[in-house]
């Protein structure tokens, strides 16, 4: 066993946060989802990045402007190649997933969706996969769609052919959901997309991190994701969009930085991708970004993958264990990605989480961000443990001797 988790034994020294007391006991982060914790490689780019060359980028002429703009045009470099898309133009800096999502919305969606047009999503989306749909539904008198899942929390595919013959103008899909844990088959669902002429939104906030994802394979339209999921700092994001679309699209922010002629009443925009990065932007984000990426891909994509497949082997074993668990979503880890919510019989998950944190266990509960997805599954809220590389199999035999403990003390 020790060899199957030699991983995150491994990468645990480079994460300093793990080393601290959380009420007397040592930190066990489980919510990962949420945000990843930070290795060191991480915090010391960001602090040198501050210490020796922060300027403004695509401004200053001086020297440590050149070397700011460089580190941010490499930064997004990196991000091309982390998922294959065919150029940089390809990649726009955002604050997080949920603004690449609105930026697709207001950019794309205002200009091509027209009353009647099918936006179609899913029974399964984040919130930030949702209401940008909700509001563009609104704005133009589309028609918002779901696909449905089943007890196992995987898509009811066999729906799709209800929308055949409709005017499907988008098909916005998360491909890792946050709740289930339920891995989409993408290639599918972009395929029929294709079939009936519509554009792909793919939220890849929870996939990104933790897989291998080439984007000209998956030929998606578009995918978002957050630098913060993904060891890199909080208030980075990004939108791979095809460059043909982007060329077409609309910004949704305008001012300094994405023009290349203002006049009094009237402006040329900028190039993709800078035509969507209005202002300053996240400079000290995108150095972070760019030493999180080589820190995995040091690691390899597909050992993290391997290994959070066996971390979640590990924990439903060890839940199931636990009599009064009911989880949600695949039973096989290989159609999941690294997360398990679930509820304790009788115990509301935010007491699960608080007496958790006792021990110094950090675990998710509430809604997570997906109020209808609960609905579906007829709960208000469940508790949620998220894994990453530096999760080792013993965290989770504190999580499961904590959660007996609880039931004990609550009496069920
Ligand atoms: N989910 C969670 O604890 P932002 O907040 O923009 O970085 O990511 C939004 C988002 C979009 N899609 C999915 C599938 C997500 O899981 C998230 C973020 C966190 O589940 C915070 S609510």
């Amino acid at each position: 066993m020790k060899e199957v988790f030699e991983l995150g034994n491994r990468v645990r020294e480079d994460f300093p946060i793990l080393k601290r007391l959380v009420k007397g006991k040592p930190l066990v982060y489980l919510d990962s989802a949420a945000t990843t914790q930070k290795p060191i490689r991480v915090i010391e780019a960001i602090k040198n990045y501050y210490e020796k060359f922060n300027a403004n980028v695509h401004r200053g002429v001086y020297s440590i402007a050149e070397e700011s703009t460089a580190a941010y045009e490499e930064a997004r470099e990196k991000v091309a190649r982390l998922i294959n898309a065919r150029s940089p133009r390809e990649i726009v800096f955002t604050r997080n997933a949920t603004e690449a999502i609105n930026l697709v919305m207001y950019g794309w969606g205002q200009k091509n969706v027209q009353q009647g047009d099918v936006l179609l999503t899913t029974e399964m989306e984040h919130h930030s996969n949702l209401l940008p749909w909700q509001t563009l539904s609104k704005l133009k008198g589309a028609d918002l769609r779901f696909i449905g899942f089943d007890e196992e929390g995987l898509l009811k595919l066999e729906e799709l052919d209800n929308y055949k013959n409709k005017s499907v103008r988008l098909f916005a899909f998360t491909l890792a959901s946050n709740v289930l844990g339920t891995i989409n088959p993408a290639y599918e669902l972009v395929k029929y997309a294709k079939e009936v002429g519509a554009i792909t939104v793919v939220d890849a906030a929870q996939a990104v991190p933790h897989m291998l994802i080439d984007v000209q394979q998956l030929d998606c339209d578009f995918m978002a994701f957050s630098g913060h999921k993904m060891l890199g700092p909080m208030g980075i994001g990004v939108l791979y969009g095809k460059e043909k679309l982007l060329e077409e699209m609309e910004p949704f922010m305008v001012g300094g930085e994405m023009v290349k002629a203002v006049n009094f009443r009237s402006s040329e925009w900028n190039d993709i991708p800078w035509k969507f990065e209005a202002g300053t932007p996240n400079v000290e984000g995108a150095v972070g970004l760019a030493a999180a990426i080589d820190y995995l891909q040091r690691i390899g994509m597909d050992a993290v993958r391997k290994y959070e497949i066996k971390l979640t082997e590990y924990a439903l074993d060890k839940l199931v264990r636990i009599d009064g668990v009911i989880y949600y979503g695949p039973k096989s880890p290989e159609q999941r990605c690294g997360l398990v919510s679930f509820n304790l019989k009788g115990i509301h998950s935010h007491d699960i989480a608080t007496l958790l944190d006792k021990d110094g266990i950090a675990i998710r509960a509430g809604h997570h961000c997906a109020m209808p997805l609960h609905n579906r599954l007829g709960i208000l809220a469940s508790a949620r443990i998220s894994f990453y590389i530096y999760n080792i199999p013993s965290e989770i035999d504190l999580l499961a001797k904590s959660l007996e403990k609880i039931k004990k003390l609550l009496g069920t």
